[in-house]
């Protein structure tokens, strides 16, 4: 039976010279296509030699380096399921995940070992590893008595590969469960339909515990046996200084608009680069269009989900046009209902249902919830509103899903609203996302004291930032005497987002 595992299929796709650098850090290091196979092999022994039972998930908080992107791979060659968590989330965030998803491996970094590796052994997990990002750490040193020979675990297409916690409305996160077909499925169409070639090279700028940069940038590069420059942190300065070197760039729109605000971002610049792609967020028309003027290139948007991974593309030779999200992918079906569940006409409005090669499992030990966000005849609702024109051109119009996305990452009210709404002297709370010339979009918080307390909006945020991920931290809060609220008694958020779109302006 041919192996279904996604690391065999990226491993088939290594250059034969495995002497070739395949990634070169902005702090001056060389990895060779060999120092891949190596590591990963290793790692993926060490994994083995724990006795980990099948499907077992390896959790992971550490800062982005070639070593952690070097783990996720091992995970999917020793058949685990790679769980990747944001480095800026707190204790309560942590106790969350660990005790949702039960993983029997997590690693962590150096400075962090004391407060995860209780939180992961009270949940029963049997190993806790640290992997620091300049190489050091429990995990590599252990990894390092491991043979770099390994024989990747034999993965059907069903088998799980990896869980990325997401929320839809609720505020409790739910794991995505991805498996080693979608991943596979995904990465094979985007090879195609962006016109990956031989001598590419991509610029990695993205954190890797999402599925922006965990999935379609470096499945992209590996696929295609292609470099990468690996950027441990977004820095436009960077970015742009190796333009001349690539050919491939991915970002969310905070890092496009970040580079123009960029004098060294120049036509010259850019003359080596083939296809600057944006996603995670909505890319504004001044962005896309100030790009085209600045540097000659059009940025081609797309648009996906981690319960989907990508689900819609402009295309690579056709027209790209701003404001869209291009094309449903070759193998994605993609429908705009409304509430009734019908068909709207071309060019209206109603929410965007999907099916596909790409689409998930489900929600880690939520088939209740799972369930519920796909219709009866097997298509996922993604929550977000949009339409289809009469060229095929899919717009997304908003969401109707209570969410913020903030330089690309996502804030649910609910989450921060449950943190607030448990603070002394507060009555209740409401959180709204305002546009924001960095960010695209920020959340501002309104508070309503209970009778005769007095509550300071400032000291409301610091509490917030002992608690939360500093990213989810409301950037504005005000404490008024009522929320606005419609004849069924909801908060009308419209109103309040309304209210303060100028904020930041
Ligand atoms: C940092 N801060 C933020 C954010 N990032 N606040 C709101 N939103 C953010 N995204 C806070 C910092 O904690 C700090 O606050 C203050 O803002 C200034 O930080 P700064 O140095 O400007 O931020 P940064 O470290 O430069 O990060 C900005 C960033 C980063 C580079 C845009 O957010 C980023 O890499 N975003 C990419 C997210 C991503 O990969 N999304 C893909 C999701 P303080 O000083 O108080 O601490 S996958 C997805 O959406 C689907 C599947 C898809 O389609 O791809
Ligand atoms: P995540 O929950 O991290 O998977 O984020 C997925 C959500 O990001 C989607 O449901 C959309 O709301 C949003 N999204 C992703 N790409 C785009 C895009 N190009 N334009 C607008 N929204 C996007």
């Amino acid at each position: 039976m041919d192996n279904r595992n996604l690391f065999a299929a990226l491993r088939a796709a290594f250059p034969q010279d495995l002497d070739g650098i395949a990634v070169e850090t902005d702090d001056g290091l060389a990895y060779s296509w060999r120092d891949l196979e190596r590591g990963t092999a290793m790692l993926a022994n060490l994994l083995a030699s724990l006795g980990l039972e099948a499907g077992a998930r390896i959790a992971v908080q550490v800062e982005k380096s070639v070593e952690a992107m070097m783990l996720y791979l091992a995970t999917l060659r020793a058949g685990y399921v790679f769980l990747p968590l944001n480095t800026a989330y707190q204790k309560a965030e942590i106790e969350y995940f660990v005790g949702n998803a039960e993983p029997a491996v997590v690693v962590c970094t150096p400075a962090n070992f004391g407060w995860v590796s209780k939180i992961a052994f009270q949940a029963g997990t049997r190993h806790v590893f640290t992997l620091g990002d300049d190489r050091t750490g429990s995990l590599l040193e252990r990894a390092a008595r491991h043979s770099d020979r390994h024989t990747p675990a034999v993965m059907g297409d069903d088998d799980l590969a990896a869980i990325l916690y997401t929320s839809g409305t609720t505020g409790r996160s739910k794991g995505a469960m991805l498996t080693h077909g979608n991943l596979r499925s995904n990465a094979e169409v985007l090879k195609s339909y962006w016109g990956w070639r031989e001598g590419d090279v991509l610029i990695h700028a993205l954190p890797i515990f999402h599925v922006h940069g965990l999935f379609v940038a470096i499945h992209g590069a590996l696929l295609n046996g292609s470099k990468m420059f690996w950027l441990g942190k977004f820095d436009p300065k960077k970015v742009i200084a190796r333009l001349p070197e690539a050919t491939v760039f991915m970002g969310v729109p905070t890092l496009y608009v970040r580079m123009l605000a960029e004098p060294a971002l120049t036509r010259e610049a850019c003359r080596h680069m083939r296809l600057f792609i944006s996603g995670s967020a909505p890319l504004l028309l001044e962005t896309f269009n100030e790009w085209q003027e600045r540097t000659g290139h059009t940025i081609l948007e797309r648009y996906g989900m981690s319960e989907t991974v990508m689900l819609t593309s402009n295309p690579y030779e056709g027209e790209r046009r701003g404001g869209t999200v291009g094309f449903p992918l070759p193998g994605v079906g993609l429908r705009v209902r409304d509430d009734q569940g019908q068909d709207v006409p071309t060019g209206e409005i109603g929410g965007i249902q999907v099916k596909g090669p790409g689409v998930f499992k489900g929600y880690w030990r939520m088939p209740e919830k799972t369930k519920e966000e796909f219709t009866v005849d097997g298509w996922f609702k993604t929550g977000d509103v949009g339409k289809v024109d009469a060229r095929g051109y899919v717009t997304i119009v908003g969401r109707s899903k209570d969410l913020i996305i903030s330089g690309g990452y996502n804030v649910y009210p609910a989450e921060i609203e449950g943190y607030i709404n448990d603070m002394p002297g507060v009555a209740e709370s409401a959180v709204v996302g305002v546009p924001h010339p960095d960010f695209g979009e920020v959340g501002v918080a309104v508070v309503i004291a209970k009778p005769g307390s007095k509550l300071q909006p400032e000291a409301l945020i610091t509490t917030l930032k002992g608690q939360l991920a500093n990213f989810k931290i409301p950037k504005k809060c005000f404490v008024v005497d009522a929320l606005p609220r419609n004849t069924m008694g909801k908060v009308q958020k419209n109103l309040l987002r309304e209210q303060h779109k100028g904020l930041f302006a």
